[in-house]
């Protein structure tokens, strides 16, 4: 049974005016699976095997460089932010853990942090460090980079910083670092494109080299912004790049949102699975250059294609299969709990469609360059609804048949806007 701040009993009162209506729609799909020659009730216990991080940080309302508008009832800490990932958890069953993010997320007690979260039913899943933002009484600015900076003393307060993540992580459990630099320039000219590339890879480096010896280091490519006109570690390219000069414990991650429009992801993630660097996602989705919409909300299908080649490179792993997936969104007009709910189940869906390609069809067209079967196998699945596995899966795990509805009748931001403090007015990502 789930634990968390819902009492699962109301969870189950929630489910029974829709039980039967589910019951209908799982078996109808059930007998159209079955004609297509595929058990609905295996792909329900491999969808049961998947599951998804939340970030800290797209708990509370995010914000764009202009603004943010706050939300009665928002989480302020981290333990507010475990409580609101509880709730989501509790109702889809599908993000059982959560990636914090350091300073943000920083306590005096990792050790009572994690049992917090485990009395919650939560884990904590891989630590970002943050070194795109200057702290109060820091002794260096990262105005001009930070494990690329061409300053030492800034490069070194970078790589305290990620050790620091490591230690705090592995008081959580966690076992992966993810780096994300804002490293880069924004005039032709300011920095040579070369040079700090050697300086990051050799302060991350550094880095590495406190990795215990079952983590990952996760490094996260993204084209711009901050910086405008170059980033350090702009694409995959560079990213596996530097993870292979590295070493094996250093892996690529994929942010949906961090490439140029249009680009051919599901490829890149190939790619990086023929490498045997594709060390996990975050995701989200994106209609121009922003990395911050809800995952599904603008390129269903294009989730689809990725999951298409990782359910692929699960099945034929060549060094290896283990992504870790993440969730990574800035809920500016949404309930974040009501954004993290609909993006679990558009990536779940994702997901299972893939699971429903014939593959053994699809690699028989291939080899005979039969373009439209080989399309075609990808389509049906693609045009298959999967809500009711997704209901199944979470109502056989003790989760709400429509998580939506189930978490408005608890009006859980009323109730949290008595006694949580009030977030103040401002800017900022997050
Ligand atoms: C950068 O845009 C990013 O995607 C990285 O994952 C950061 O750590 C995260 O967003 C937090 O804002
Ligand atoms: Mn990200």
């Amino acid at each position: 049974m789930s634990k968390g701040p819902i009492n699962p009993d109301q969870i189950m009162v929630g489910n029974d005016p829709v039980l039967a209506g589910h019951r209908d729609d799982y078996d109808s799909l059930g007998r159209h699976l079955s004609r297509r020659g595929i058990s609905i009730d295996d792909i329900t216990a491999q969808l049961a095997a998947f599951s998804l991080a939340i970030p800290s940080w797209g708990l509370g309302r995010g914000g764009t460089r202009f603004a943010k508008f706050a939300m009665p009832g928002e989480p302020t800490n981290i333990h507010e932010k475990l409580e609101d990932a509880a709730i989501v958890q509790q109702l889809c069953c599908i993000t059982p853990r959560v990636s914090p993010h350091f300073p943000w997320d920083r306590v005096d007690d990792f050790v009572g942090l994690r049992e917090a979260a485990t009395s919650m039913g939560l884990e904590f899943d891989a630590v970002n460090s943050n070194t795109f933002q200057d702290q109060k009484d820091q002794a260096h600015s990262y105005q001009y980079g930070s494990l690329s900076a061409q300053d030492k003393g800034v490069r070194d307060q970078a790589i305290a910083h990620n050790i620091e993540c490591i230690a705090a992580g592995t008081l959580l459990g966690s076992q992966a670092l993810t780096v994300w630099v804002a490293d880069g320039t924004n005039f032709p000219g300011q920095q040579d494109f070369s040079r700090s590339l050697d300086r990051y890879i050799d302060a991350a480096a550094e880095v590495y080299a406190a990795l215990p010896t079952d983590w990952r280091m996760l490094l996260e490519h993204k084209l711009f912004e901050p910086a405008f006109y170059s980033s350090v570690i702009s694409d995959w390219g560079s990213s596996a790049l530097a993870a292979q000069e590295l070493g094996p414990k250093a892996q690529c991650l994929v942010d949906l949102g961090h490439h140029a429009p249009n680009v051919n992801i599901e490829q890149i993630v190939a790619r990086l699975h023929r490498l045997g660097k594709l060390g996990g996602f975050h995701f989200n989705d994106s209609k121009y250059g922003d990395d911050d919409l809800d995952s599904g909300s603008i390129n269903p299908h294009q989730l689809f294609l990725v999951f298409n080649e990782l359910i692929e490179a699960q099945n034929n792993p060549r060094t290896g299969f283990n992504p870790a997936y993440m969730i990574d969104q800035s809920h500016n007009v949404t309930d974040p709990i009501e954004s993290m709910l609909s993006s679990a189940e558009a990536i779940a869906a994702a997901c299972t469609k893939a699971m429903l390609v014939d593959r053994a069809a699809l690699h028989e067209a291939q080899a005979c360059n039969d373009v439209m079967a080989a399309f075609q196998s990808l389509r049906l699945a693609y045009r298959t609804d999967v809500t009711p596995i997704l209901a199944e899966a979470r109502y056989k795990a003790g989760g709400a048949l429509m998580p939506l509805n189930a978490y408005r009748s608890i009006e859980w931001r009323l109730l949290k806007a008595r006694h949580r403090k009030s977030v103040g007015l401002g800017a900022g990502i997050v």
